[in-house]
This record gives C-alpha cells, structure tokens and sequence, in this order.
C-alpha cells in the first residue's frame, strides 16, 4: 500500500475515531514482526476491563494488519500475553521479576517480549493497569515502534488524572466549541451506550481515570443530580466508565440542601446541613460504590458558598469532606474565587491576588480528602499569563492543577491553537518553593510536598459534533492534555508527532507539516491578540474576537490600563498591586523588576510607556505593530500549509481543516487591524515603521 493511500484509509474519515483509528501499519520489516507476535492472545476474560482491554486489541489488530486475532494459545507460537499478578495466566509472572512485579503499583503495568517464553506479555496489579497496557501495545505500533527489545515498567506520575466537563442539563455547555452536549439534551440524559463507551476509551486511552460530567456552575436542574430521580441515570454513566478505569464526579451546588426546599440554610457549621449532606453521600455511594467525590465552584461569579454564612472555605470544604470520608470520596474545592465587581479605578485592588489572598492563609486547615484546583494562572485561562503564585505556597494542602483544553480565550476551536507547549512551559516553571529545583510538575504529582492526593484537571473541548472537537487539530490539545497528566515528561512535540501518527497515519512527509503546524500554532495566535501578556481583549460574554475595551469586566475600568502615556498593569510591590510579591525567591524580584521582567509578561506586570525598548530591542508599541502583522501573516500562511496535504489525506478531513484555517486567516487580519489601529490611535505615536494594510 503506498503511504499516500494509507493516509487517505485511515481516521475514520470523519474524524470520530480520533487517534484510536488504527491506521494500517504499512508493508515492511514492522508489519512483518508484528504479524509474527500477534496473531495469538491470551487473557484472562473473568473482569470486564480486561474484557475491554481485550477488544480494543482485537479492533486494533483488525485495522492495524487486518488480522482476525485468535483467543488461546497455538502451542509455541508467539502471542500477546494480558493479565494481572494474580490471576490468570500463571506466566505472566513467570515473565517478569518479582521486582518489576512490586514496582508497577496501582495504575501502571510492565511490558516485556520475551523470546524465552514465545510472548509479548503486560502484567499489571489491578486489569486496568492491563488495559494501559494495551492502549500503550497499540500507541507502540500504531507509532511504527520496534516490539521486541520491549522491556520497562510504565507508571503514571499523577494520581489524579482529570476531565471536567461544563456541560449543562438543557445540552447547552458552558464555554464549548463542538457542538451540543453528548450527555444531555433538554433536561433529560442521552442514552447513546456506543458514544458514552467510545468517549470513555478515548479517555482511558490516554490515561485519564475521573471524570466530571456536569458544569462547575450548577443550576437549579443540575441540582437535582445528586437527588434519587436522577441517581440511576448517573450511575448508568459511571457503570460505561468504571470498565476503562474512570470515576465519575458530579459538580455540586453549595446551596443543594436549600434547593428542594429541604433547609432553609445551607451554612457548613450547622448540624442539620452537615446531616444532609452525610445522607446524601449515602444514597449516593449505594448507587455508585466507587463515586469519585464532589467538585465545587463556591463563593465564584455569583455562586453560593461559605461566605453568606461568615465562614471560610476550609469550613465549606471540609463539611463536604467529612460525609464523603466514611466512603473514600474527595471534594475537590476550585480556587477560582474573586471579585467580579473590583474597581480597577483604585489601582489596587487586583483579581490576580486573589487566589493566593483566599486560600494561603488556610494552608494547612483542610480534611486529608479535600484537594484544592488551582487554575494554571492568576486570570482566567488567557493565552498568555504567569504561573499562578499558589503553586508551590501550598505546604500542608492537596492541590490540582486546573487547564483549560476547550479554547475559551484562545480562538475557539475556530483558531488553531495547540495548547500543550504552553502547557509545558508551565510545568516546568520554578516555584522555588524549596529553593531552586522545585518545577510546577513536582507541585503537581505531590512529590514536592509530600501530598497524599494530587494531579491535574482540565476542562475538556468535546461536544456532539462528529469528530468530537468541532476543529479536528483540537483533538491534539485533549489527547496532549491526558499524555501529559500521566507523563508531565513528554515533550510537547512527541506527543504531536503521537497524535498525527495515530489519527493520519505514518507518513512521514505529511506528518512533519502537521506537526509543524502544531508547533507553531501557539506563538502564532498569540501574536496576533493581546500582546505581552496584558490578555483579554475580547468581546463581552462570549469572549471571541478582538475588542481591546470589551471584556465585561472591563466596565469598572480596563484590564490594560492604556492611556495616551502607556499601557500595562503595574503589579509591582511599591507602586503597584503588590501582586509580584506572592511569587518566592527569584520569580519575585524578576517580576518586580522592570528590567528583567520578560518581554512576553511585561504588561501583565509593568505599565509602560508605548517608547520602552523592550529585551528584544524594539519599542512596545513597535512590538505591537510588527508582531500583528507577523501572526496574520503567519496565520495566512497556515492555509497553504494544511494545503499541501491536499490528496495525502482523506478528502473530508483536508476539508474540515482547511475551512476552519481560511476562516482564522481572515479572523487573525480583523484581529491585527483593531489592535494596531487602537494603539496607533492611543499612543498618538507616528514615528514607527509602518506597512500599508492591504
Ligand atoms: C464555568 C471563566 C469562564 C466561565 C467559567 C469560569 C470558571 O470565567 O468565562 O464560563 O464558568 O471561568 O472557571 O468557573
């Protein structure tokens, strides 16, 4: 088969199959070893997510070689050998050494090929390390991989690994770019079992193991999630995800005791709220014994909480901790508390401090079972912000970390954004929490300080649309998001070249512009939005397109504080927010400082006038010029990039990515133009070097 028409074959053409479409391996030394392995499986089918372990290798094998796997041994012949220490095949621990046994704990599996014993085995503690297992067999191959000097042991380095989602009971969701929910459509669950179970093998594929389904914002109907009339319907959902090793979470409402009319307060000190919510943990474990827990939004763009009662939120969490306790559940508390209504005209009143100012000085309060899920950033998820302050200020509370993979502000999965670089450079930011050495990523999976529950979220992209992500390149950010949570170590460029492997298949030249592509995206949208970190710069409400004044929160005073003089938010100790002074060690005095401030965050920390030269050499508003147009540019020529994989895919997928890059071309120039055209008029400024706009 030649490598153009192995590219067309595969992704399922409309992009459902995402990057479990099991290209066809092509002709060659591969194929061949791996028809010789894998003809023959064996497993032991008593659990039914080795069950499914076991059917994604048979599809996978399908597609992959076109092989009608074989149950059961041909006495000699090379096979795939899948199960746990304990049961089943007795060589799978014959294959291995009792250490390797010991050391995969109780997600991860061991891999081995082993010629002595004619196999390919993966042995794992509990079946869903079997199934990682597999998944990981598949990705091998699926990546052209050489199987037979396999031999290592494969953990995840996060213990949570979490999806939320903000879909909303009418089928709307809350900040979704794909089309309506797949859970719910006018008040009422969906029952589509296929779609449910191939959401959650996307999910497991990639190593996620919770899952929310319901939007942090929860409403009046969504409230009644957790009443009995909804409970079987909610359980039918954990039952699809419990085979792929997935809990499920449900958002909660704070006030929920006070919503059927039950009490009259819903405060966390009194005894009979207390009581309400031990007895809902109950009903709600008998209907699904391994329920995850409860994620709140409290005291958060006009969500109830703990303070209408003069408490904190150690109080508000910890009341919800104790009566999920008795029954191994978390509340996992989001840090994304502040003051919608702050009066910038102050100037020092400062959304960015609020995080660090609510939840440092409970450090240490909460219930072993309370994680607290801190968004990656002091704001809101912009395109470009610091690392929020609290990581790493956290010495005696379990935190998450909280991404955004739907792109809110970064264009909507109308743009092409690929967000795992950013992503990246996040993890590995130096808190200096316990001096130099002390990476977010280290924060994140505990390891710093030794907490027992930790991990990341992130707020998925998928909807109902066909190919999941409404743009077919977004599926890179959801894949990307769940590799990193169970490998923080992946660079973001292997996971590209994983992802464009799987979904178009192993064609060398087509992938290295996909890739490419990817790689870039980032830095491109940047470049044409809110420059050097100062962010929004959206219109209200929906939060697309450019509009340098229009955030709604904007109305109390700009987010950017331009003027005629300069432009930026001074968030610095002396004249400013103080806001760069919840940083440690070096990261405050490089913030502080206007001169070693980097150029990317210089806005988001200096006001400046438009004249300062920036490290790179040019003026501010100089940068600003230039850089808009570089993007609009840059974003142009994505078009004749994705171009010249026209015929090497298949038609359907060339064509949903090449409408949806035409269009962010024509957006990016709308982008460009109101920018320049403001500052240029803001600054007053005329001596630039300047480009006629076509
Ligand atoms: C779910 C931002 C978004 C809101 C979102 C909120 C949050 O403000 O615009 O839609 O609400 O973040 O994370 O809670």
């Amino acid at each position: 088969m030649s490598d153009v028409q192995q590219m067309r074959n595969f992704a399922g053409d409309s992009g459902y199959e995402a990057w479990l479409a099991y290209p066809a391996v092509p002709s060659g030394n591969q194929r061949d070893q791996y028809l010789q392995w894998c003809k023959y499986v064996e497993a032991d089918t008593g659990n039914t997510t080795i069950r499914a372990a076991l059917t994604e290798w048979k599809r996978g094998m399908q597609s992959m070689l076109g092989l009608g796997v074989l149950e059961g041994q041909e006495s000699g012949a090379p096979r795939i050998i899948l199960g746990t220490w304990n049961e089943g095949n007795p060589l799978i621990t014959t294959v291995f050494d009792e250490e390797t046994i010991r050391s995969t704990g109780p997600e991860g599996f061991a891999i081995r090929c082993s010629r002595e014993h004619q196999c390919i085995a993966i042995g794992a503690s509990a079946p869903v390390g079997v199934l990682y297992g597999v998944f990981h067999l598949l990705r091998l191959m699926g990546t052209l991989a050489d199987l037979e000097e396999l031999d290592e042991v494969i953990r995840p380095v996060n213990g949570l690994r979490m999806i939320n989602h903000w879909d909303n009971f009418d089928g709307s969701i809350e900040r979704g770019y794909a089309g309506r929910s797949f859970l719910y459509e006018n008040n009422r669950f969906i029952d589509e079992p296929e779609r449910l179970r191939d959401y959650a093998r996307l999910m497991s594929s990639t190593g996620i193991n919770g899952i929310s389904i319901n939007n942090v914002n929860v409403h009046q109907q969504e409230t009644l999630f957790i009443s009995k009339e909804y409970l079987s319907d909610v359980a039918r959902i954990a039952d699809q995800f419990r085979d792929y090793g997935i809990r499920l979470f449900l958002s909660v409402n704070f006030a929920a005791p006070m919503h059927g009319g039950d009490l009259d307060t819903a405060d966390p000190l009194d005894p009979q709220v207390r009581q309400w919510w031990r007895a809902k943990a109950a009903e709600l474990y008998e209907a699904i014994p391994d329920f995850g827990g409860f994620i709140v939004k409290a005291d958060s763009e006009n969500r109830p909480g703990p303070f209408t009662y003069g408490r904190n939120h150690a109080d508000g969490a910890n009341m919800l901790a104790e009566a999920l306790e008795p029954f191994g559940g978390l509340v996992i508390w989001r840090c994304f508390v502040y003051n919608c209504k702050q009066d910038w005209r102050d100037r020092k009143t400062d959304r960015a401090r609020a995080a660090y100012d609510h939840f440092k000085p409970l450090d240490g309060q909460f219930k072993d079972n309370v994680i607290l899920q801190i968004k990656n950033g002091p704001m809101d998820f912009q395109v470009r912000e610091p690392v929020s302050p609290l990581f790493g200020a956290l010495e005696k509370t379990n935190h998450l970390i909280e991404f955004q993979i739907t792109q809110e502000y970064t264009g909507q999965q109308r743009h092409l954004c690929y967000l795992v670089p950013q992503w990246k450079e996040i993890l590995e930011f130096d808190t200096y929490a316990k001096g130099e050495g002390s990476p977010v990523k280290r924060v994140v999976d505990g390891s710093l300080w030794g907490n027992r529950c930790s991990g990341m979220a992130a707020v998925t992209n998928v909807g109902r649309d066909v190919n999941w992500t409404g743009h077919l390149l977004a599926q890179a950010n959801l894949y990307g998001y769940g590799r990193l949570s169970w490998d923080p170590e992946l660079s973001a460029e292997a996971i590209a070249s994983e992802w464009t492997a799987l979904t178009f298949g192993s064609n060398p030249d087509a992938a290295r512009i996909v890739i490419a592509m990817l790689m870039d995206s980032w830095n491109i949208y940047e470049s044409y939005t809110a420059p050097l970190g100062v962010g929004w710069m959206v219109n209200p409400e929906h939060h697309y397109g450019p509009n340098v004044d229009g955030y709604e929160y904007s109305q109390w005073g700009t987010y950017h504080f331009a003027d005629h003089q300069g432009i930026g938010v001074d968030r610095t100790l002396n004249t400013g927010t103080g806001y760069s002074g919840q940083y440690m060690g070096l990261n405050a005095e490089r913030y502080d400082s206007v001169e070693s401030c980097p150029d990317e965050l210089l806005l988001f920390f200096h006001h400046v006038p438009y004249t300062h030269v920036l490290h790179s050499g040019k003026t501010v508003i100089q940068h600003i010029y230039d850089t808009h147009f570089e993007g609009a540019e840059q974003a142009a020529e994505l078009v004749n990039r994705w171009s010249s994989l026209k015929g090497r895919i298949a038609d359907s997928l060339y064509d949903q990515v090449a409408e949806r890059l035409k269009g962010q071309a024509v957006h990016a120039k709308e982008w460009r133009d109101q920018i320049n055209t403001y500052f240029y008029r803001k600054s007053g400024i005329e001596d630039m070097q300047q480009r006629t706009i076509y």
